[in-house]
């Protein structure tokens, strides 16, 4: 439509899905192009994750499961962009300039669908591929993100037979591995249920389906938001518990008892309860990544892998990715209690994932619950040593954590943050420590803090630096922010525009509820007067 300009945002396009057909369309053609240069399988996901129902979205997944290369989301943004009489010459620009040989045959992508009113668009998408560029199209039909992710980077690994239920038997048998060592060779039942608030999407029926292959004597999961009345996100699910700091509608919860939230592609993933004064308490992104990240290092002193080093010189790096989202009291826990270290990258787990990898162990995560962790092929041929039943020089206490280190890593799905897989391993770690949720929430406790939205007349006029902690345009709005911040004590502020949504997001916090509330209005006011 004329005047009307979409760009691939944080996590591919976003919009209402009504007006969005022939940006599928178009993705549809570059991922199988894509899919001839790389020659190998690439995923087209379709969905708008956490946004409203009436939204929809589309992005493509490269061949290892790893989110689009960056340098080809401009390429993304142009396809879809010009009009169509310009479709084939900004096509022939792709390939040239990427050197696309045309001639290959036989490259497969992945298509899928989520939400409603899909089915026309995911139709096109695939069409384009088959009709256009001769793509065989694989439609796996409703799977959750990260489920595609996980397929699609089997596939391409050569297991050309990996199916869903692959995915369900591989993590299954990782859990059940992991717990029977944990529980010393006997099969324990978990002892309390977690409640999950599935936010009416798909996860709700994958999740069910891993539970039956896990056992319910092993794992007891309470699926909330099923889908059957209410609707995707609303008043539900990960970004509404984490953004409103609440329950999801009709929840009625008890003190201590775990509940945790997906959004509706289930790649987020948080936790909450009550206390004994009934207080809502969050565990969000940044408790996992600190519950994950202390445990594989705490294991990793028991392994004392750097003595079975081929070379002593030779350090294992665990690190962990924040963004600006990240607690300040997250942050302080992690550098000055756990002396961990800490990096900090833009919104986007395509940013967080990548600057994981320049770690052996990198724990990435944002605070909306959207993480994963990933592992060096050096750290697993350490830790392969570290198990080795026949080496006298290590104690069976060395052996057992290395074993607890290899088995945890197989229940993390490294290609992307999975809620369901990050739900295994945060389950898997309390029933290890023999922690109830209270001994976890207690590790630190947050800064009060508040997100918002402001709607401005266009969110593109602001631009960010220093990992979007700081607002470089308009440059008024910076001073601005930083006068409002001195007023509060512990008070921190920033803004970013949204890659999802068309909005300008808030984020503020202080040393009380009541002051992080004020500072994120006040900041929000800024942002108003200043983008009109
Ligand atoms: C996507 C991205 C996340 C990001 C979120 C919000 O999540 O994958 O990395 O944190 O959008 O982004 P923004 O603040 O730019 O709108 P999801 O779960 O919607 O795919």
């Amino acid at each position: 439509p004329d005047n009307v300009r979409v760009s691939y945002g944080t996590a591919g396009f976003r919009g209402n899905a009504s007006g969005m057909e022939y940006v599928f369309f178009r993705m549809g053609m570059l991922a199988a192009l894509r899919s001839k240069l790389k020659e190998a399988a690439i995923g087209v996901m379709v969905t708008a994750s956490h946004n409203p129902e009436h939204d929809n979205g589309v992005k493509l997944i490269d061949p290892q499961g790893e989110m689009l290369a960056q340098s080809w989301e401009s390429l993304a943004t142009a396809l879809a962009n010009v009009t169509n009489d310009q479709l084939i010459e900004q096509l022939k620009q792709i390939i040239d300039s990427q050197k696309i040989p045309l001639s290959n045959t036989s490259f497969s992508f992945y298509c899928k669908r989520l939400q409603v009113s899909n089915e026309v668009v995911c139709n096109k998408t695939t069409f384009a591929n088959a009709s256009a560029f001769g793509a065989t199209c694989h439609d796996h039909g409703l799977l959750t993100t990260p489920q595609l992710h996980y397929i699609l980077a089997c596939y391409n690994g050569g297991d050309i037979k990996v199916d869903e239920e692959h995915y369900y038997q591989n993590y299954a048998s990782a859990f059940k591995a992991l717990l029977n060592v944990v529980s010393l060779c006997k099969l324990n039942p978990v002892t309390s249920p977690v409640t999950v608030d599935c936010a009416n999407g798909v996860g709700a029926a994958k999740l069910t389906k891993l539970a039956e292959r896990i056992g319910a004597n092993i794992i007891d999961i309470v699926v909330y938001n099923d889908g059957q009345s209410g609707k995707l996100n609303e008043n539900c699910g990960a970004d509404y518990v984490k953004v409103q700091q609440r329950a999801p509608a009709g929840l009625n919860m008890e003190p201590f008892h775990r509940y945790a939230s997906f959004d509706g592609d289930a790649d987020r993933l948080i936790y909450y309860t009550l206390d004994s004064d009934c207080n809502f308490i969050l565990l969000d992104g940044d408790k996992i990544a600190a519950l994950f990240a202390t445990y594989i290092r705490d294991n990793l002193k028991k392994v004392n892998i750097e003595k079975n080093s081929v070379s002593a010189s030779i350090n294992l790096r665990l690190g962990i990715i924040q963004t600006a989202y990240a607690n300040g009291n997250s942050t302080n826990f992690l550098i000055n209690q756990q002396n961990i270290e800490i990096a900090c990258t833009p919104t986007g787990v395509k940013y967080l994932h990548e600057k994981a990898l320049t770690f052996d162990i990198g724990v990435y995560f944002e605070a909306n619950g959207h993480g994963t962790v990933s592992f060096s092929l050096f750290y697993l041929k350490r830790l392969q040593k570290g198990e080795s039943a026949f080496d006298p020089n290590k104690s069976a206490e060395e052996r057992f954590a290395a074993k607890k280190l290899k088995l945890f890593l197989d229940i993390i799905n490294q290609t992307v943050g999975d809620a369901m897989c990050d739900l295994l391993a945060v389950e898997a770690i309390l029933q290890d420590k023999n922690w109830s949720v209270k001994e976890w929430y207690r590790i630190y406790t947050e800064l009060p803090n508040r997100q918002a939205k402001v709607q401005v007349a266009d969110r593109r006029i602001i631009e960010t630096g220093d990992a979007e902690r700081k607002v470089i345009l308009p440059s008024m709005l910076q001073p601005a922010i930083d006068e409002l911040v001195r007023k509060y004590p512990s008070g921190r502020s920033f803004v970013r525009p949204s890659g999802t949504e068309d909005v300008v997001r808030v984020y503020a916090e202080a040393n009380t509820q009541e002051n992080a509330d004020d500072l994120a209005q006040q900041v929000s006011l800024a942002v108003y007067n200043i983008g009109g």
